[in-house]
Parts: structure tokens; C-alpha cells; sequence
């Protein structure tokens, strides 16, 4: 009988993930090997999520969407990914429900954690996105939201909210599934192509 200090996964988390996720238990042992290969420590720490999104974004500033995005998939707020929250984050950017992708958002832009969502961290994760985007796509933009303040407020402005208001988590997910303009405002579809590229590396 093996323990748990070698390679294998726990039965546990296994159970847990098979019953969180859709992936089957030959897919989650499969992953955690690569996993444990990539990340002999068993843990992906901040630095390493913001080098990953660093490689990818070669002409543009992804540091501090990568540090919300790794704040959101850090549950347990212990300052790294464990095998569990890697997969969970993979599964909820990848083929996850609605429902549990916008809770992750919510998450993402609570930055303080607190419950509700501020002005202030509307600005601060679209700042961020913005970050992101080439300055030549920037001009592409629609001109009422080619800057974070111009597209912060119009999310802002969505939601009815005055300046010191604040957005709670059910009127978020409510605002944002009767809205496509203003999901496709507070979202940023490049983590997307990520995952596809760390899955594909591991086939
Ligand atoms: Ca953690
Ligand atoms: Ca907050």
C-alpha cells in the first residue's frame, strides 16, 4: 500500500474534483502527473501563474490581471494553487456553467473580498484588462469605452449605481446574464486561449 507522500493524487480530492468537474478520474490523474512534473512542489506559486500569462502576452502588461485572476482561483488564500484549485480554475474557465463563471467573476472583481463590489474595483480590474490590449487594438475600441474610466462607467452607469454605491453579488450576475453588452464589457476572452494552450501542451 502506497501513501499519499509519493505522486498519487488523494482519494478525496479525486472524488471531489470527479464530482465537481466533468473530467474523468483517468483525465485528473493524467493532469496531475504533468502537473506534479511542471510544479514538482505541487503548487503553482504567483509568480509562476504571472510568468505563464507573461509568455503569452509579449507586448502587453498582463501582471496585474494575473495577479486578480490568481487571487480568484486561490480559495483558501494561502498564495498558491494547489493541484485542487488548478483544476477547478481549468474546468471553470474552460467548460464550466454560466452561473459558476460569473460567481468567479463576482470574485474577480470583489478585490477586497468583501462582498460587494466597489467603483473603485470596476476601475481597478478594467485597468487592469486594459493592460492586456495591444495600444494599437486600443483604438478599435468604440469610442464611449476606449478608456478603463470611459468603460468602467458605462458599466457602472448599467447597473444604476452612484459613485459611492455598490453591487452585490446576485444584482452582478443578474445585470450581467440580462446583458450581453455588459458581459462582454467585464470580461477579457484571452485567459480563454491560455487554458487551450496549457491543455494542448500537455497532449
Ligand atoms: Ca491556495
Ligand atoms: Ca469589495
Amino acid at each position: 500500500m502506497g501513501n499519499t507522500k509519493s505522486g498519487a493524487l488523494s482519494k478525496e480530492i479525486l472524488e471531489d474534483l470527479k464530482l465537481n468537474t466533468r473530467y474523468t478520474e483517468e483525465e485528473l490523474c493524467a493532469w496531475y502527473a504533468t502537473f506534479l512534473k511542471e510544479c514538482p512542489t505541487g503548487r503553482i506559486t504567483k509568480e509562476q501563474f504571472e510568468g505563464i500569462y507573461a509568455s503569452f502576452f509579449p507586448d502587453a502588461d498582463p501582471t496585474a490581471y494575473a495577479r486578480h485572476v490568481f487571487r480568484s482561483f486561490d480559495t483558501n488564500a494561502d498564495g498558491t494553487l494547489d493541484f485542487k484549485e488548478y483544476i477547478v480554475a481549468l474546468h471553470l474557465t474552460s467548460s464550466g456553467k454560466t452561473m459558476r463563471k460569473l460567481e468567479w467573476a463576482f470574485a474577480l472583481y470583489d478585490v477586497d473580498g468583501n462582498g460587494t463590489i466597489s467603483k473603485n474595483e470596476v476601475q481597478e480590474i478594467v485597468r487592469s484588462i486594459f493592460n492586456m490590449i495591444p495600444v494599437e487594438d486600443q483604438k478599435n475600441l468604440p469610442e464611449d469605452e476606449d478608456t478603463p474610466e470611459k468603460r468602467a462607467d458605462k458599466i457602472w452607469n448599467f447597473f444604476g449605481k452612484k459613485e459611492d454605491d455598490k453591487i452585490g453579488e446576485g444584482e452582478f450576475i443578474q445585470g450581467v446574464m440580462e446583458n450581453k453588452d455588459i458581459l462582454r464589457l467585464i470580461q477579457f476572452d484571452e485567459p480563454k486561449k491560455i487554458q487551450e494552450k496549457l491543455k494542448e501542451k500537455k497532449h
